[in-house]
């Protein structure tokens, strides 16, 4: 039976066409379970065409003066300006979130993109002095080509465009394949640069599984770059196939972020944060709070705090501004979740929540309680990835307990502390492993003008966003300009250069 939701093709060489006889596939509202939009499962040959597309388009866009490239950003960030109620909406409506986090993810693109706009007249290189006279030695940032942007379905306007703008800004021309539950969100990213002018081939989208378009993606020889933010296993067989290629793989993975409550820390203050950082986006961000690490002195205390608060917090439909937690993402993430609540049962003490709710609007969606466990560390629940709203709260005695239970584990993206001793604040930015630590502030929100990622299984060394976008998507070139009409040789002359 047709379906009677919109039909998107594939965005190459700046035209939206569907191959014909292509297979498809729908997005599902998670609240709802109702269809939301259909979309192409593409294939290897229309990757083929999308890079091909984006090879072609690279010289004009390499060449366009940097600045130019600029204003093109910053309409695209007008648009999405206009846009933000409307996108918001899909947002939500697609993924799940509340809706001022839906209006969250959006303004974040736009943050973005702005700030991008403005590298347009940076893109800033070094100048220094050479050991030779009449000799300049400085560096410049080229584009890497064609660069492959892969992203996930949590943030599924604001990753996009953490990976587009930057590759756009710095002249770059990119093939964008998004998550397929959240593709009509990546669809509205891709007609927000259509709207702004962008050249045909300059971005192209192609839809469908991770299996055949991602995996043409990254074994394609003319893609010189991968940025891809999603789960551990498929990252590390991203990064795997792209080093036969030579390729730069960038990375952004799991986390199992920790907040420390300390016996001192101000606790009305750390309840609003562990409970925004655990349950927000239905703790799907990879910088959720999925530990709470409480010092033994609050211990009872701040957990008849946090269950108090919880009896409170509402689970329902994410576009009513007073809900506190919507739906997981998908009926995937459900049963994953589902399944990490039951390994919890036994091997933990369940405080509240660890069910599917019933009745209702619940009864349509994918709606789980938020959930909480006291566990000991080195549990199952305490270590790995759930990404979903289920805490793990650990008991530790004194604060070299908490750093050494926060440390060990695989991850290692977010990390906060509440503690009012500036000190023991400072002592922990040192301590925590991780590529963000938050001193009284739940460990999620962080901002775009800032380097983003993780040490240990987060990543593989890179970042992304704030001045970090840049070295993601540029080569540097050395350049050493002689002008003084001689044969100079470095480390030869340079001791009578005098
Ligand atoms: C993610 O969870 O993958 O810091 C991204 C934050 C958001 C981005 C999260 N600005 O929570």
């Amino acid at each position: 039976m047709p379906s009677k939701v919109e039909q998107f093709g594939l965005f190459i060489n700046g035209k939206w066409s569907s191959p014909a006889n292509a297979k498809r596939f729908e997005t599902v509202n998670p609240a709802t379970r109702e269809p939301l939009a259909s979309f192409v499962a593409g294939t290897p040959a229309d990757v083929d065409r999308a890079i091909s597309a984006a090879h072609a388009a690279f010289p004009a866009w390499r060449d366009t003066p940097a600045p130019k490239r600029g204003t093109l950003l910053l309409e695209a960030a007008r648009i999405l300006t206009e846009r933000k109620s409307a996108v918001g909406r899909i947002v939500t409506q697609e993924m799940g979130k509340v809706i001022s986090e839906g209006l969250g993810d959006v303004q974040e693109s736009i943050d973005f993109i702005e700030y991008m706009a403005g590298e347009g007249r940076r893109l800033v290189g070094e100048t220094v002095p050479s050991e030779l006279r009449s000799k300049f030695c400085l560096t410049v940032r080229q584009p890497k080509g064609v660069v492959a942007c892969i992203t996930p379905w949590n943030f599924p306007t604001a990753i996009p465009n953490w990976k587009i703008a930057a590759a756009l800004i710095t002249g770059n021309t990119i093939v964008f394949k998004p998550a397929s539950n959240t593709a009509l969100c990546a669809a509205q990213v891709v007609k927000v640069y259509e709207s702004a002018g962008i050249p045909p081939g300059v971005l192209n989208f192609v839809t469908g599984s991770g299996s055949v378009v991602g995996t043409a993606l990254v074994e394609d020889p003319r893609i010189r770059t991968i940025s891809f933010t999603g789960g551990v296993e498929t990252g590390r067989d991203v990064y795997v196939r792209g080093a036969k290629g030579l390729k730069m793989v960038h990375l952004e993975l799991g986390g199992k972020n920790p907040v420390i409550v300390m016996d001192d820390a101000n606790l009305p203050l750390a309840l609003d944060g562990v409970l925004f950082g655990a349950f927000g986006t239905s703790g799907q961000r990879c910088t959720a709070t999925s530990r709470l690490i409480l010092h033994e002195k609050v211990y009872s205390q701040f957990l008849g705090m946090l269950t108090d608060r919880l009896k409170k917090f509402t689970v329902g439909d994410p576009l009513d501004p007073k809900t506190g937690m919507g739906p997981v993402a998908s009926a995937d993430q459900e049963r994953k979740i589902l399944e990490y609540i039951a390994i919890g049962k036994k091997e933990a003490k369940l405080v509240c929540g660890g069910e599917k709710l019933k009745g209702g609007i619940y009864d349509r969606g994918y709606f789980l309680a938020p959930t909480i466990f006291e566990t000991r560390h080195g549990s199952r629940i305490s270590k790995e990835e759930i990404f979903g709203p289920v805490l793990s709260v650990i008991k530790v005695a004194d604060y070299a307990e908490a750093v050494r239970v926060a440390n060990d584990v695989e991850y290692g993206l977010s990390s906060s502390i509440y503690t009012r001793d500036v000190n023991r604040a400072f002592r922990a930015i040192e301590d925590l492993e991780a590529g963000i630590t938050y001193v009284n502030a739940p460990t999620i929100g962080a901002e775009v003008h800032l380097p983003f990622g993780g040490v240990k299984n987060t990543g593989n060394g890179g970042r992304e966003v704030g001045s970090a976008a840049i070295e993601e998507f540029t080569e540097v070139k050395t350049v050493f300009v002689d002008f003084s009409d001689k044969l100079q040789k470095a480390q030869i002359d340079s001791e009578t250069a005098a």
